[in-house]
């Protein structure tokens, strides 16, 4: 009788164990297709920002016209009448108006957005018509990019081009602002990614470039940014940075730089050590940066600080940048580790940003046109020692849009930051202060 209740125990013990594993297998499932589903979701998400933005479809062609905007497409602009020349003109000073003193023009494409292309001869003419219209609304043009049209059903054809052209204004006195948040963690490489790109001089690896931008002492021996430091870098109306031509070698002032410039960016210089966090958010409120460059060092990757300064900007709205410093000193799987998780973050539901890896110029037109709709979120792998992919950073900088409008805000009520006090001596208390 004994033996007959153990036997029966011991069955049902083994009949649990099997119903425990069967239970075990059926959770297991479960979360595997959960996690299908939810990858694919975000796929799904992620493939529908990339049809949202125009440029990257693989075929190259652009979405339609839009009417509003600062883009304009034209296939060809030649044996133009005089009428139609007026036409265009007034059409050049509307497109600049609403990118607040900047166009771009798509020549070689027309109004749906197909690149038909142009010849040599057509291209010349095309681009002469165009830089006789900006000369009439004072402004200046430059090619921002070339293509070939490759068609291969027509071998024996001539080879047709499209062309991508910036048109700036260039009033004289008046000049676009952008301000730029420089944020990230400790010791990530902000202020020597401003003094590489104000001054136009690597940096040793030691802390050479960053002494240009220091406002204290202390900050000199320390090495540490305590305060924001305001650093600006001008571009004309060609494009060309205005802070590095100075034969002589010794650095342009402020009064040079504007002078000379279409357009210029301010670098807010912040703080990335955890006891500055205040004077760090401080900046980016109360300065109203229009973008947050987030630079993070290569082989340090993403720290709380990052986490933090990322989560503010996305608070405030203010579109991302990614920077990926220190290439040349990092091996080549902790740089993937970082890119690698640069991704993920940026993928989370909370951020929901398109990580857009910057290696060509293309990608750079590319992410100026999309970033001010918030949803892209550019990544720049950069050296300040080796100048490795500088360039990209600076051809994205002179083409990043204006972000505000303000002509739309003259009638609302104003704003003022108070953003600095300065004592000088024989005239007294100075601030300066923050229209919004
Ligand atoms: N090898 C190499 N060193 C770099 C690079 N960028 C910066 N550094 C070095 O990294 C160190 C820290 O740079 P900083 O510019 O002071 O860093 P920071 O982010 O401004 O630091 P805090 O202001 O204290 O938050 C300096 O010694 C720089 O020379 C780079 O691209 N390559
Ligand atoms: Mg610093």
């Amino acid at each position: 009788m004994t033996k007959t209740t153990n036997k029966k125990d011991s069955g049902d013990v083994e009949h649990k164990q099997e119903q425990k594993v069967d239970n075990l297998k059926e959770s297991h499932k479960r979360d595997v297709q959960h996690k299908k589903l939810a990858k694919k979701k975000e796929n799904e998400q992620i493939s529908g920002l990339y049809a949202e933005l125009s440029l990257l479809s693989t075929n190259d062609v652009l979405e339609k016209e839009n009417d509003e905007g600062n883009v304009e497409y034209k296939w060809k602009l030649c044996n133009l009448t005089e009428e139609r020349f007026k036409h265009l003109v007034t059409q050049m000073k509307y497109r600049l108006s609403e990118g607040q003193g900047e166009a771009i023009y798509e020549l070689g494409i027309n109004d749906e957005g197909i690149p038909l292309g142009l010849s040599e001869e057509e291209f010349k003419e095309s681009y002469e018509n165009v830089q006789k219209m900006a000369k009439l609304c004072q402004a200046e043009c430059s090619i921002i990019c070339e293509k070939v049209i490759e068609d291969k059903t027509k071998k024996n054809e001539p080879v047709k081009k499209v062309a991508e052209i910036l048109v700036r204004s260039m009033v004289e006195g008046d000049y676009l602002d952008i301000r730029i948040a420089v944020c990230g963690n400790v010791d990530s490489g902000k202020s020597t990614l401003v003094g590489v790109l104000t001054r136009g001089k690597l940096d040793n690896g030691r802390g050479l470039a960053r002494t240009n931008v220091f406002v204290h002492k202390h900050e000199l021996t320390t090495g540490r940014t305590s305060s924001i430091s305001h650093q600006i870098l001008g571009f004309n109306s060609k494009g060309e940075i205005v802070n590095y031509n100075n034969s002589i070698g010794e650095d342009v002032t402020w009064k040079d730089i504007i002078e000379k410039s279409s357009k210029v960016c301010t670098f807010l210089d912040l703080a990335g050590h955890e006891k500055y966090l205040k004077t760090t958010v401080f900046g980016m409120t109360g300065s109203v940066p229009d973008y947050s460059l987030i630079v993070i060092g290569a082989n340090m990757g993403i720290t709380r600080m990052t986490k933090e300064h990322l989560g503010l900007s996305i608070a405030l709205k203010i579109p991302i940048i990614i920077i990926i410093t220190k290439i040349d000193i990092c091996p080549e799987n902790i740089l993937k580790e970082t890119i690698d998780n640069v991704h993920k973050i940026l993928k989370l539901p909370g951020v929901r940003k398109l990580p857009y890896h910057v290696r060509t110029d293309d990608d750079v037109i590319t992410c100026a046109k999309n970033i001010v709709s918030d949803r892209i979120a550019p990544i720049f792998l950069i050296s300040c020692v080796t100048g490795k992919n500088l360039s990209h950073l600076r051809k994205f900088l002179n083409l990043l849009p204006v972000r505000r409008d303000w002509e739309s805000l003259i009638d609302k009520p104003a704003e003022f930051y108070l953003d600095q006090t300065f004592f000088v001596t024989g005239v007294g208390t100075v601030s300066e202060i923050f229209l919004n």
